[in-house]
């Protein structure tokens, strides 16, 4: 079967509200034209993230009855720490709320300003935690992540060419850690390879620089490492995840991605002094070391969910499911990027709307035709997210790529659903030329796609009437 159908039955169900395109319109005027001030009630299908968002199994609600509420000591923390100490195979696991609370404590301990933190591509969370601390956030990823045409295998792969000539040209003592995003979410979605991964080990014990993982997406990058690297076919995903991590000194975790949870991550690491500072700052922060900011169901769910995400039929379901909306547009000839990725599809909004220029915001522009006419919430990632002030012109120096991220949250959607998601775009995609761009009108100093506002260059319908 091309397209694996769902390995899961549906047990408990949420109603979705329909609503029409005039009380859409509304909405999107009263948010500024920004997704993220959008009520969910009133989306239909909601593929803003897929992070925090999946459904939890019927094994992970019945550990939630089993939560320890200890204040200190909580027999979930410990189921916790075995099961990642047995997949990741650090030391040191200190839970957090979320994954840039781990960014947070490993970057406010370890990065200096004047630093440098290499990564493939950083995820905005990453890059504003690098920088918080007054250090250069630096993106190594290998050229071809650039060019959304370039069919590699692995394209969130780092530059090792270049990697060398950074921490030449940088210093090795002003380079604390050099990090790599698996799956590379803001290239795509895109795996790296076990190749690449021990290449780029091999580079930095050289010079003795330590390696984390951005670890949200790696079960999603195990299974790409299975299907495409051929030693690996016959090996176990966790097999694969014990390789992967043997080669790292530490991660950050968002357990909202590949820990199948709605809240939760971690942080995990050897070294004793750095796991020893940043508990000290957890403690100051978060919490205790044993709950880390959750509750102890929280860690229990978590603690099930890293187990229940190596599961081979739910990977090939999972990744399968991105790959058939991915596969319906591309049919279609609608401009995505290639190859899909693990979590998302990826439109491109240069090519979708390339009547639109980059200053007027093509890929939001695009996000909120998407949600107007057909109740689909994707997200911008391209100017909005990424552009920045150039400080001596005032204008926006634009990123490269300019994308639509359709994130498919994990054990949610049907694949009618998605059906539904492929026939909408492909009828946009028909009537690209009536969408106009977007005004820029507040923006906050950091993470601005959070908060930024916007008004419609010129309006006129799209179509005339709404599908949901
Ligand atoms: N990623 C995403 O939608 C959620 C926040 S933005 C709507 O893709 C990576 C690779 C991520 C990521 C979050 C985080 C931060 C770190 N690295 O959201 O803090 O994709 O748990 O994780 C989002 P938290």
């Amino acid at each position: 079967m091309k397209f694996p159908s769902e390995p899961f039955k549906i047990k408990v169900v949420e109603p979705i509200r329909r609503t029409t395109r005039e009380e859409r319109d509304r909405l999107l005027r009263e948010a500024g034209y920004n997704l993220f001030h959008v009520p969910a009630e009133s989306v239909y299908v909601d593929l803003l993230t897929d992070s925090g968002t999946s459904a939890m199994s019927d094994n992970q609600w019945a550990g939630l009855m089993l939560g320890d509420e200890s204040y200190a000591g909580s027999k979930n923390y410990y189921h916790l720490e075995e099961t990642v100490r047995s997949i990741f195979g650090y030391k040191h696991v200190i839970p957090t709320h979320q994954g840039r609370m781990a960014e947070n404590l490993l970057f406010s301990t370890v990065v200096k300003p004047g630093m440098c933190i290499p990564n493939n591509i950083h995820f905005d969370t990453t890059r504003a935690n690098v920088e918080h601390q007054g250090a250069q956030a630096l993106d190594v990823v290998i050229k071809e992540a650039y060019d959304p045409h370039c069919e590699l295998p692995f394209k969130g792969n780092m530059d090792l060419v270049r990697l060398k000539d950074t921490i030449n040209r940088v210093g090795r003592h002003r380079i604390p850690l050099v990090m790599l995003t698996i799956t590379n979410n803001s290239g795509g979605g895109q795996p790296v390879s076990m190749d690449n991964i021990r290449q780029t080990r091999e580079l930095l014990s050289r010079y003795h620089i330590p390696l984390f993982f951005d670890a949200c997406r790696f079960a999603e990058n195990c299974f790409f490492i299975k299907e495409r690297e051929p030693d690996y076919a016959s090996k176990s995903i966790l097999d694969i995840a014990r390789e992967l991590f043997s080669y790292g000194d530490g991660c950050t975790m968002s357990a909202k991605k590949d820990g199948l949870v709605n809240i939760g991550g971690f942080l995990s690491l050897n070294d004793d002094q750095w796991a020893q500072d940043t508990t000290n700052m957890l403690i100051m922060v978060e919490g205790f070391p044993t709950y880390g900011g959750l509750a102890g169901r929280d860690l229990e769910a978590m603690a099930r969910g890293l187990r229940e995400v190596l599961d081979e039929d739910y990977l090939s379901f999972r990744v399968g499911q991105v790959r058939y909306l991915g596969e319906l547009l591309d049919q279609a000839d609608v401009p995505i990027l290639k190859p899909i990725g693990g979590h998302a599809v990826y439109l491109n909004a240069k090519e979708f709307l390339p009547h639109i220029s980059q200053d007027q915001c093509p890929a939001q522009s695009l996000a909120v035709a998407l949600y107007r006419e057909y109740g689909i919430r994707g997200v911008e990632i391209g100017t909005v997210m990424f552009g920045k002030k150039d400080a001596a012109t005032g204008r926006t120096i634009h990123p490269e790529l300019e994308m639509v991220r359709l994130a498919i949250p994990r054990r949610v959607y049907t694949n009618m659903q998605i059906t539904y998601v492929a026939d909408s775009i492909i009828e946009l995609y028909s009537r690209r030329e009536r969408i106009h761009g977007l005004a820029l009108t507040y923006e906050a100093p950091v993470l601005r796609h959070f908060t930024a506002r916007f008004e419609q260059l010129e309006e006129r319908p799209l179509v005339q009437h709404a599908a949901s």
